[in-house]
């Protein structure tokens, strides 16, 4: 019989209840920074997937790009953090803490003043999130060379904390138009020093952060999010396909405890400049899929060996039972859009559960 949702698999040695997975999903319900215990009655109702990925959680104060995000970088925020990963532990659930630095998709606002950083000195389109509301973007500040080290340094840090906070492990956040996904692309990067140009030079801040992260925590106990064809944040590449299977290749042989791929943009459509089949190709541990899944395309997916889990995002967010929805193939809440960032417990914590006839 073929492989579904519901089929077995193992991830960093675990036993996994199923092959949904809970997408990172950004809230800010997290004021001061902090992980409080709203969120951790938020997570321990979703704890019957497979993994969760939690929301982006930035790894220093420079990395914070959006309001009430919550950090993993010191010992209130780890404290913080231990109430959620007790509370999905306790329901047999697993969950990695996605590693974030926002980059130049930030606001002065954020840095009492200070610019935010990046791979160039380029401006994004758009606007940036700050307390006081929408505000354009800035031209960031172009990281020195020096100032690197510091950085990946951040990020094992951030993992340290993440493993003493409870987590099964880390995501790290190369997707979606920040940090490392701005040194990736060569719309965003311009540098000339060894992290800017060539290829190999543009996933070297990728690269050098997950062999940070791993040899520090364990390769298995750490995942890497992309998102080839995501234009989200001003984001462009020139060569995408050729960008991410390069990334791909280089991930591939480290025994990673996942690749995961946005598959999609952010407006849910996929595209033809990229083909996903030869980046899962190139991948040969696990692969999770992400992007506008459904029941039936999940399963058939994984039956035909497309992905090995898939990752729900609003569906998980509207349906805290989700995988008891598939099963029961019963009807899923929808999700109430108006309450997707920021806010109380309502939209939040107050999604049904099926009813138990
Ligand atoms: C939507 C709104 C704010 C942040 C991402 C962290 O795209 C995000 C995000 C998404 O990965």
């Amino acid at each position: 019989m073929s492989n579904n949702l519901f089929s077995n698999i193992q991830l960093t040695g675990q036993e996994l209840s199923n092959r949904m997975v809970m997408a990172p999903l950004t809230r800010n319900r997290a004021p001061e920074g902090i992980a409080n215990a709203l969120m951790a009655e938020y997570y321990g109702q979703r704890a019957s997937a497979g993994l969760i990925i939690t929301e982006g959680t930035q790894i220093s104060q420079q990395a914070v790009g959006y309001p009430a995000t919550a950090g993993i970088y010191n010992q209130e925020q780890i404290e913080g953090w231990k109430l959620t990963t007790n509370a999905v532990h306790e329901k047999g659930g697993s969950i990695f803490a996605q590693l974030w630095h926002c980059g130049r998709v930030s606001h002065p606002d954020f840095h009492g003043g200070e610019l935010p950083v990046a791979p160039s000195a380029i401006q994004p389109a758009g606007d940036a999130f700050t307390y006081e509301g929408l505000k354009p973007f800035v031209k960031p500040r172009a990281l020195d060379t020096s100032e690197i080290p510091a950085i990946i340094e951040q990020y094992r840090h951030a993992a340290v904390c993440a493993v003493e906070a409870g987590f099964d492990g880390v995501e790290i956040h190369a997707a979606n138009g920040y940090l490392i996904d701005q040194f990736i692309r060569d719309g965003s990067n311009q540098r000339t020093d060894a992290y800017g140009g060539s290829l190999e030079n543009r996933s070297r801040l990728l690269m050098e952060i997950v062999t940070a992260v791993g040899n520090e925590i364990g390769f298995d106990k750490t995942g890497v999010r992309l998102s080839p064809i995501n234009t989200f944040n001003d984001i462009s590449d020139s060569d995408p396909q050729s960008t991410f299977n390069f990334v791909t290749t280089n991930l591939a042989s480290l025994g990673l405890a996942y690749l995961h791929i946005v598959e999609v943009d952010m407006t849910g459509a996929s595209s033809s400049n990229v083909d996903m089949q030869q980046i899962r190709d190139r991948f040969d541990g696990l692969y999770i899929g992400n992007g506008g899944y459904d029941k039936p395309r999940g399963n058939s997916s994984i039956a035909e060996n497309r992905a090995d889990l898939v990752a729900f995002g609003i569906p998980f967010l509207a349906n805290p039972d989700l995988p008891a929805r598939f099963q029961a193939d019963a009807p899923l809440n929808e999700a109430d859009q108006s309450t997707f960032y920021g806010g109380d417990e309502h939209g939040y914590t107050d999604y049904p559960f099926l009813e138990i006839a």
